[in-house]
């Protein structure tokens, strides 16, 4: 058997391409190894059923990285694919479904080994052992299936990512990255997990609650280099809480002034951190290429925060935290969360308001919305039968948790269709920045901010009847529409730049 392993990273229904950072991450120990690797992205890859299929022939196993979602339907397609081809062949899956659910997970039949939490070590053994037909018990961190029945190893301790090899970016084929967004960008990561526990929240469930980072000058110097070495405009920092150490934020943006960095990035981090960085801070930032920093707010309710376990935010610093950094031209982009069990109508029209408050006082700040999906490992999904949440019994179960289009049982038919509704005027009402690039034709572009004002008008009465705005919306969709991700097109509008932290 040759030495080479085949990565599968399944569509996550966004023209937002660009490499996932989880499988460069476990890629590097095995190349180091001797390992040659193939990455294929459903994205980017068309008929991925036939590539994978003729590139496992020759591979020890298919290793495929996924989160809970619509990510599932092409894991199971393709292994069920790859099973009938050959039931021996071996499938291993990691990434944040895997690890939060591996039990359940690996009950899959056509799955034959679960890796939980961090993977560079975990995949490097479980290959070597695949490799020579050894046993998995001796590899820490992973559950495998022996004559049927399901074992799980010890823990595998966290490592902190200072002590981790760096991100195999050379795997990217940023070319066909570039193609599918129209923007030339990719990911990158600084430091693991957050202080806070917001109840919705599953980064504990993985990666705990102690905050670790890179030095300012690995940042420097990494991100520097793989800008200019793949022609890269744009750098997406996908840590949790980029600011929880601001000497560290500061040193930073020095260090990429200092190096005369030229490309754009943007965090996520949260709003009494963003709050805590003077005028002077951002400018500093600004000037090191900072354009975009990603809050989540979450709910415009006191109530709801407070249910969220986010007491540590408040309106105030909200509000400051947009005004300083429009000042200092950075986007203030912020996500909300509808339908947070204990959200009435009371609460949500007072989250509507505080939006359109926001974003009429600062032009320039976005806001981008998600419906309540409980996730497998947050807080709040010990409550689920409380709360009358149908758990999934199995893998494919979890394909519908999608926080675009979840139903619950306080939100579902006209309740759901008007909370749709209104998402869609929201969207239309304000502008909001993708990371994709905007190809729409100045004649749209006018179009659209004329119907800007009806959302407005609609959205400060609460009157969402006869949608015509959003059919004409619709209309102008369509006229400059481009290609479209294979998953469930018709049902997902672009994923886009920040996750709910
Ligand atoms: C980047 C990102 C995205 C990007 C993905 C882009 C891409 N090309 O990959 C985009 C914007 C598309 C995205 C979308 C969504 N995301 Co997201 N996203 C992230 C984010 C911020 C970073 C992920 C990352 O790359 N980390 C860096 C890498 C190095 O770490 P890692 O992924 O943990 O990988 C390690 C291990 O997991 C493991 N591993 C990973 N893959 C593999 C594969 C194998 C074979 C093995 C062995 C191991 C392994 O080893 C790696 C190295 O140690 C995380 C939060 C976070 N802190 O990680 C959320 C996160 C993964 N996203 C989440 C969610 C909820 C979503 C959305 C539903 C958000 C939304 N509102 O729409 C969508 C779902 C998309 C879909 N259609 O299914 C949740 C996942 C929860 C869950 N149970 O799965 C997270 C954890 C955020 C959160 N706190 O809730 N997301
Ligand atoms: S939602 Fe964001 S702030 Fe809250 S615990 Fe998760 S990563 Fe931290």
């Amino acid at each position: 058997m040759s030495k080479k392993v085949v990565f599968f990273f399944p569509s996550f229904a966004s023209s937002e391409a660009t490499a996932p950072l989880g499988i460069l991450a476990v890629a590097t120990p095995l190349l180091r190894a001797g390992y040659s690797v193939k990455l294929v992205d459903s994205t980017i890859t068309p008929n991925f059923k036939k590539r994978v299929l003729e590139e496992v022939r020759e591979a020890v196993c298919l290793a495929i990285s996924l989160v809970t979602g619509p990510m599932i339907r092409e894991t199971v397609e393709l292994a069920r694919a790859v099973k009938e081809w050959d039931p021996d062949f071996p499938i291993v899956l990691g990434g944040w479904h895997p690890s939060l659910l591996p039990k359940q997970t690996l009950e899959c039949p056509y799955i034959d080994v679960v890796v939980r939490g961090q993977g560079e070590e975990s995949l490097l053994e479980v290959v070597q052992h695949l490799e020579v037909g050894a046993p998995l018990d001796l590899v820490p961190g992973v559950g495998f299936k022996r004559e049927g029945k399901l074992h799980f190893t010890t823990e595998r301790p966290l490592r902190p990512i200072a002590d981790l090899p760096p991100k195999a970016y050379h795997l990217a084929d940023f070319d066909a990255y570039e193609k599918s967004c129209g923007r030339r960008w990719a990911m990158y990561i600084s430091s693991l997990a957050c202080p806070f526990n917001c109840s919705y929240c599953t980064n504990a469930g993985v990666y705990g609650r102690k905050w670790n980072a890179l030095p300012p000058e690995q940042f420097v110097e990494e991100t520097v280099d793989i800008t200019r070495r793949y022609g890269l405009e744009l750098l997406w920092v996908v840590d949790d809480n980029f600011l929880v150490d601001l000497d560290r934020a500061r040193h930073i943006a020095e260090g990429l002034v200092r190096a005369g960095a030229n490309f754009h990035w943007s965090i996520q981090a949260t709003t009494n951190l963003t709050a805590r960085l003077t005028p002077e801070d951002l400018r500093l930032l600004r000037r090191s290429g900072l354009h975009q920093i990603c809050q989540g707010v979450d709910s415009g309710s006191e109530k709801i925060l407070k249910m969220m376990n986010k007491t540590f935010q408040d309106f105030e610093s909200i509000y400051e935290s947009a005004a300083r950094c429009l000042q200092a031209g950075i986007r203030p982009s912020f996500n909300i969360i509808f339908a947070y069990p204990g959200e009435g109508k009371k609460e949500r029209r007072e989250t509507i308001n505080f939006m359109m408050d926001v974003c009429r006082r600062f032009p320039g700040a976005e806001f981008w919305t998600n419906i309540f999906t409980p996730y497998p490992g947050s807080p709040i999904m010990e409550q689920a039968q409380e709360l009358g949440i149908q758990v999934p019994t199995s893998l494919e179960g979890w394909a519908d948790f999608f926080p675009r289009y979840t139903v619950l049982p306080w939100l579902s038919g006209r309740e759901h269709t008007r909370l749709q509704v209104m998402r869609d005027y929201l969207r239309i009402a304000f502008d909001r920045v993708p990371i994709a690039a905007d190809t729409r034709k100045p004649t749209v572009r006018i179009a659209q901010k004329m119907l800007s004002f009806p959302a407005r008008w609609r959205l400060d009465r609460d009157v969402y009847a006869l949608p015509v705005e959003l059919w004409l919306n619709d209309k102008l969709k369509k006229r400059q529409m481009q290609s479209k991700p294979a998953v469930d097109a018709k049902r997902l509008e672009p994923a886009t730049g920040g996750a709910p932290c």
